[in-house]
This record gives structure tokens, C-alpha cells and sequence, in this order.
């Protein structure tokens, strides 16, 4: 719990912080070490993204990272020590050897990194860090594993993009000096991956998990199956994945997770303190569902299986017992794979019921979730129907719902914002771009990045919002190079606005700290688009 003094000394530090990083001029802040400016950028006073709550970078001075840096954690602390291996691991792409972890002795010697959950500040809850550098060392503390977690992500920003090369390139590694305090706005930054209407395989969603990471997102929502695809194996009902997995939008041979490999997703993403969310949407958008099981059909006829991109043409059988013998099997396997919270149950753009019908089904599977020990979630379409007290509702249709969500909102739920036309990474960036959608219009990164997730829902308080998601819809996306062109530069803006303080972002202080994340992202191989409106650095 964080008590009022707590809560005051934080309020404090982040009013005089926050002026000091975000004020042009202020004292205390430094211009990052020589690198070259696109003209017009405001020059960032430091790179990291998502911006922290508070940061004071020193005038001078740096620590210096070198083959002989240890990282020291608290003794018996295995998080702490995998955490520091991760950090190692990183700088050792830079140095001929890889840190050592070490448990930390009675006095920390210079020249070392530590990461430490002695002396943690209770109100920086179990996300936050304070991330203090000087020549001497670097120290990063946490109440809880996701705070050394953040603070290591943090430094990594603050080192030189070219850690980020995998083949060993011996270079120095300074860290500015400085003190930065840091914790979430919310709970909830997500993304989302359609990996149904074109597959990824699962070293492709690793992938996309690891660059998540990086900008301290914490939850991946996985929209598991659509009419184009199932890609969860389901032991009790094996065609799902044979036959309604063999192909995807365009015809191509689809693919699935096996049970292995999804766990292994699960595992992955929670080593990242990333929790992945399935989703199974029904009861529509389940064509590859009902092509592999003529049972699922109320005229117990398969449908072909479908490769275009049209929807809501699709809906399970809701008269028929089998239907939820089918979700409750399916439910059941999935959730004893994906270890987290939630369980997302879709309940999108449903044109084949009556609003009773839908509205008694979207009811029953909430209960089969329920029952599986997860909290359900929901397309703000589910607002319609009766929910569950521990419901959350995905907000998607800038001008759907609003009503149905305000009056749930008033009862006590609480809701994701993903609006289309702002954090839908399918969204085309202007009229030239080849790849994506543009239903809910263009979305530039400027448009991604300069909203107010309390603004998108007439008269929501702050409390009632869990966090943010970027979803990225795959119909005409089918290389991680199309995902990957998609989510960058939007992605890291909409992890900003799930993270960082509302007071103080400007897109045009944010365009400068943007534009100094390139030459990371070349490092890293990221197929990213090089908006006109962002001052890219470097090469
Ligand atoms: C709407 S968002 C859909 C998806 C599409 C997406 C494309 C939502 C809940 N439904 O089925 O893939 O638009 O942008």
C-alpha cells in the first residue's frame, strides 16, 4: 500500500522532475553526448521511451561499462540474478565477454551495476524503479522483480544503440549520470497480434514480445482464431488446427502453436513480465471453427474454409448443447496453458443474432471463463449483454458502444482503451502506404501518439481504465517484416501514453526522443517506416 506521505514524496519529485526534463531550458538537464540533429527537432534531453515520471541527468560526468563491470544482485535473490543475466547478456553483444552476476556483498565496490530491492520506496508499487548513475556505479532499485526489470530497460535506452548489434563489436558502453524515478500510469499496456488472418510462427511473436519489452509494454494479447484461422491445438478437438488452421487470408498454408510451443509463448513473454491474453473470439468471426466441425453448425453443414478478408458473416450455433461442450473444451485447454488472469472471448461485430441471443451467449461463455478461474474480456460490443462483475470491456469503435460502455462503467467495469483510429497499428499511416487498412481513416504516428485514453469515452474517470492496447490486425500483413512496419514507429508512442505521466507530453518534445530510437532500431534489424513528421537520427 502506498501511504499518503509516500504518495506526497512522490508527487514532489515527479513536479520538480518533470519540469526539469520536459522544460526546454531547464537546469540539470544535458543534450545527450554528439549525435546529429534533423533540423527543426527539439534536441531530447534524454532518449527513453516511454518517458519516466522523473528525470535529472547530471550536467557531467558517466559511468562506464566495461568488460570488468560486475552486476551485483541481493543474495538469494533469483529474479534479480536472471534479470542481471538479461542485462549481461545484452552487453555482452558489446564487449568481448559477457558480466558476470554476482550476489552482492556487504559493501558495493565501484565500478559496478547493481540491482537492488533494498531501500525500495513501497510507492513505487511493483513496477517502478529509481535508476541512479555516477561514475562510480549504476544502481537500480525496485520493490519487486518488474520494477529492476523496467530500470534495466531504462539503462539499456540509455546506452549507446549500438548494444543492440548481436555479433560482438567491442565499443565503450558510457551511461550519462543522472537519477531517474519512474512507475506506470497503468496497469494495462498492451498490444495485440492477429495472428489468424496470417500466421506467425512463434519465434516471430517472440520477437515482437522481446521489442515489446524494450518500451515496458506488459501484456500480448493474442487473437488466437477468426474465420481465417485457428492456431491453438486443442487435443479434444484436433481438426480445429488440421484442417481449420491449413490456410490463411490470400490462401496461404496458415499454421498453429502446438501445445508446446504456445507454452513456451506463455513462458517467454512471462520471463519479459509480459502476461499473454488468448483470445477466442466467438460467437462470431469462427468460420475456421465451424469449416472443421460440421456439428458446429446449425444445419450440421461445414462451410468451406474462407481466405478473404470480408466479416461478420460467421456465428456458432447458439440452440445447440455441442457449442458450449465445444467452448468449455476449448476454454478449459487453453487456460491450462496460459497461466494469466484473462481470457479474452471476443463477441465482435456479430450480425447472425438477435441482440436476446446474443446477449444470453455472451453471458454463458463470461461463466465458462469465470468458471476457468479468469476474468473475461470483451470487444466493447459486450456491453450490451449482462457482464460479469470482473468483466473488462476492450474499447475499439471511436463511436460505438459509448453509451452501453458508460452505463457498464457506472456499474463498475472497467475498460481497455484501444480506439481504431488511433492505436490500430493496421491503420495505413497516409494514402501511400501499401500495407494496412484505412476504415477508421489514417492514422499518422503524430495521430497515434496525441490522445488521452479519459477522452475516448464520454465521462469515464481515470479509475475505471485499466490501460491501453495497441491491436495489430493481419489481413494484409503476412511477413513479421509487414508487423514489424506496421508497429514502428506507433507502437512505442502508444506504450508512452500507458505509461508515462498525461501532464507534460507534447508530440513535439516526444518527435526528437522518438527520432533518437533509429539507430536502435537499424541495430536491431527493425523493418520500421521512416515517418516524414519524426527527426530520424543517424544512419
Ligand atoms: C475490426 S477490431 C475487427 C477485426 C478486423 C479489424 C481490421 C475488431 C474487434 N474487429 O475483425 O481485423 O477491424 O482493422
Amino acid at each position: 500500500m502506498i501511504d499518503s506521505i509516500q504518495r506526497r514524496r512522490l508527487f514532489r519529485l515527479q513536479a520538480v522532475l518533470l519540469a526539469g526534463f520536459i522544460g526546454a531550458g531547464c537546469s540539470g538537464g544535458r543534450a545527450l553526448p554528439a549525435q546529429a540533429q534533423a533540423p527543426g527537432a527539439p534536441t531530447p534531453l534524454h532518449p527513453v521511451i516511454p518517458a519516466p515520471v522523473a528525470v535529472a541527468m547530471a550536467p557531467t560526468g558517466h559511468f562506464e561499462v566495461t568488460p570488468d563491470t560486475p552486476i551485483l544482485v541481493d543474495p538469494g535473490d533469483s529474479e534479480a540474478a536472471r534479470i542481471g543475466l538479461y542485462l549481461a547478456n545484452l552487453i555482452g553483444n558489446s564487449l568481448e565477454t559477457t558480466p558476470r552476476v554476482a550476489p552482492a556483498g556487504a559493501t558495493i565496490p565501484a565500478g559496478a551495476i547493481v540491482l537492488t530491492t533494498h531501500g525500495a520506496d513501497a510507492a513505487l508499487g511493483e513496477e517502478g524503479y529509481v535508476l541512479a548513475v555516477t561514475p562510480e556505479r549504476a544502481t537500480i532499485t525496485a520493490t519487486a522483480p518488474a520494477g529492476l526489470f523496467y530500470g534495466v530497460q531504462t539503462l539499456r535506452q540509455l546506452m549507446p544503440p549500438s548494444l543492440e548489434y548481436t555479433a560482438a563489436r567491442p565499443h565503450p558502453l558510457p551511461i550519462p549520470a543522472g537519477r531517474i524515478e519512474d512507475r506506470p500510469r497503468f496497469g494495462w499496456r498492451g498490444a495485440m497480434l492477429d495472428v489468424s488472418r496470417h500466421f506467425l510462427s512463434a519465434e516471430d511473436v517472440k520477437r515482437y514480445i522481446d521489442l515489446m519489452a524494450l518500451y515496458k509494454m506488459n501484456r500480448l494479447h493474442v487473437h488466437l482464431s477468426d474465420d481465417q484461422g485457428w492456431r491453438i491445438e486443442i487435443p479434444s478437438w484436433p481438426n480445429l488446427t488440421t484442417h481449420g488452421g491449413s490456410t490463411e487470408v490470400g490462401g496461404g498454408s496458415g499454421g498453429y502453436y502446438t501445445r508446446e510451443a504456445f507454452a513456451g509463448l506463455v513462458r517467454y513473454a512471462q520471463d519479459r513480465f509480459i502476461t499473454l491474453v488468448p483470445e477466442i473470439d466467438v460467437p462470431g468471426h469462427i468460420n475456421a471453427a465451424m469449416a472443421s466441425y460440421p456439428a458446429l453448425n446449425c444445419d450440421d453443414t461445414a462451410p468451406p474454409l474462407y481466405t478473404g478478408i470480408a466479416v461478420g458473416f460467421s456465428s456458432l450455433c447458439v440452440d445447440k448443447d455441442i457449442t458450449y461442450r465445444f467452448l468449455e473444451d476449448v476454454i478449459r485447454e487453453i487456460t491450462a496453458l496460459a497461466t494469466g488472469p484473462y481470457f479474452h472471448v471476443g463477441g465482435d461485430e456479430v450480425t447472425k443474432l438477435t441482440h436476446e441471443q446474443y446477449a444470453q451467449f455472451m453471458e454463458r461463455v463470461q461463466g465458462i471463463a469465470a468458471a476457468h478461474g479468469k476474468q473475461p474480456i470483451g470487444w466493447d460490443e459486450i456491453a450490451e449483454a449482462p457482464l460479469l462483475p470482473t468483466t473488462l470491456i476492450q474499447h475499439w469503435r471511436p463511436s460505438g458502444s459509448q453509451e452501453a460502455i458508460a452505463e457498464a462503467v457506472a456499474g463498475g467495469a472497467r475498460v481497455i482503451i484501444s480506439p481504431a483510429n488511433k492505436a490500430y497499428l493496421d491503420m495505413k499511416y497516409d494514402s501511400t502506404t501499401v500495407l494496412g487498412l484505412n476504415w477508421a481513416g489514417y492514422v499518422s504516428v503524430r495521430a497515434s501518439y496525441e490522445w488521452e485514453p479519459t477522452d475516448q469515452i464520454e465521462g469515464i474517470a481515470e479509475s475505471s481504465i485499466v490501460g491501453v492496447e495497441a491491436p495489430l490486425w493481419s489481413e494484409t500483413l503476412s511477413t513479421l517484416d509487414d508487423f514489424e512496419y506496421m508497429a514502428f514507429p506507433r507502437l512505442p508512442g502508444i506504450a508512452e501514453i500507458g505509461w508515462s505521466p498525461a501532464s507534460g507530453r507534447t508530440w513535439d518534445e516526444y518527435r526528437g526522443r522518438l527520432g533518437a530510437h533509429a539507430p536502435r532500431w537499424v541495430a536491431l534489424g527493425i523493418n520500421f517506416y521512416r515517418a516524414p513528421e519524426v527527426p530520424w537520427q543517424g544512419n
